[in-house]
């Protein structure tokens, strides 16, 4: 039988990633929200909201921080990207980049677990920010973000060939390496 872990987000878009990431794994969904603290770092974001949930949801359990980090804006905006795509959204961040010459930025991911002792896996992807949004795929910022190697933005791309490039697939490979080892592998 494969082995049960939660994934606490309420984004559904990076459940759905995850899930075709770890695979023989029985990843299930829990919407609990939890506290993400002002911090500069993603893995201080992580780690607060890990500690948080230890006696609240049944471990093995995980979230995940992720963040755009946009050159030309010293890294904003990083971690806050949950607000500003709230608030601003990829049209805001267009606006703020109008006449910008230096597109590039990268997509960082966070991913904490905890089975008894909290475990950190980072994944990043550089790339560069289209002009205009380009394609319906994915979620986010996806339509704006080109990856290093290709002339698709992220929306462009099935789900597969984003996961094989993306900061959340480098993320989760660096978990399965840590899950196959503790031996607590799927089947
Ligand atoms: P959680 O409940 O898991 O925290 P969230 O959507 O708030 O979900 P984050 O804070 O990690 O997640 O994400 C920050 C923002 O960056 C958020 O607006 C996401 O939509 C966006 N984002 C994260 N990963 C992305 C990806 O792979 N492609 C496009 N946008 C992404």
């Amino acid at each position: 039988m494969s082995q049960k872990i939660y994934f606490v987000t309420g984004n559904p878009g990076k459940y759905a990633e995850m899930r075709d990431l770890l695979t023989g794994f029985d990843l299930r969904r829990k919407a609990v929200s939890y506290p993400e603290v002002q911090a500069d770092d993603l893995e201080a974001v992580a780690r607060f909201g890990l500690r948080w949930l230890q006696d609240r949801v049944e471990p093995p359990f995980m979230l995940e921080d992720a963040g755009l980090f946009i050159d030309a804006l010293h890294g904003f905006p990083g971690v806050y990207s949950a607000y500003v795509f709230a608030t601003l959204g990829n049209r805001g961040i267009l606006r703020l980049l109008e006449d910008v010459e230096n597109r590039r930025a990268c997509f960082r991911s966070v991913v904490g677990l905890y089975d008894g002792e909290i475990h950190i896996f980072s994944g990043e992807c550089r790339g560069t920010l289209a002009g205009e949004e380009r394609g319906s795929q994915g979620f986010g910022y996806d339509p704006l973000f080109i990856p290093e190697g290709s002339a698709l933005t992220f929306a462009q791309m099935t789900p597969a060939e984003k996961s094989a490039r993306s900061h959340r697939g480098r993320a989760a490979q660096n978990l399965l390496a840590h899950l196959e080892q503790a031996g607590t592998g799927g089947g």
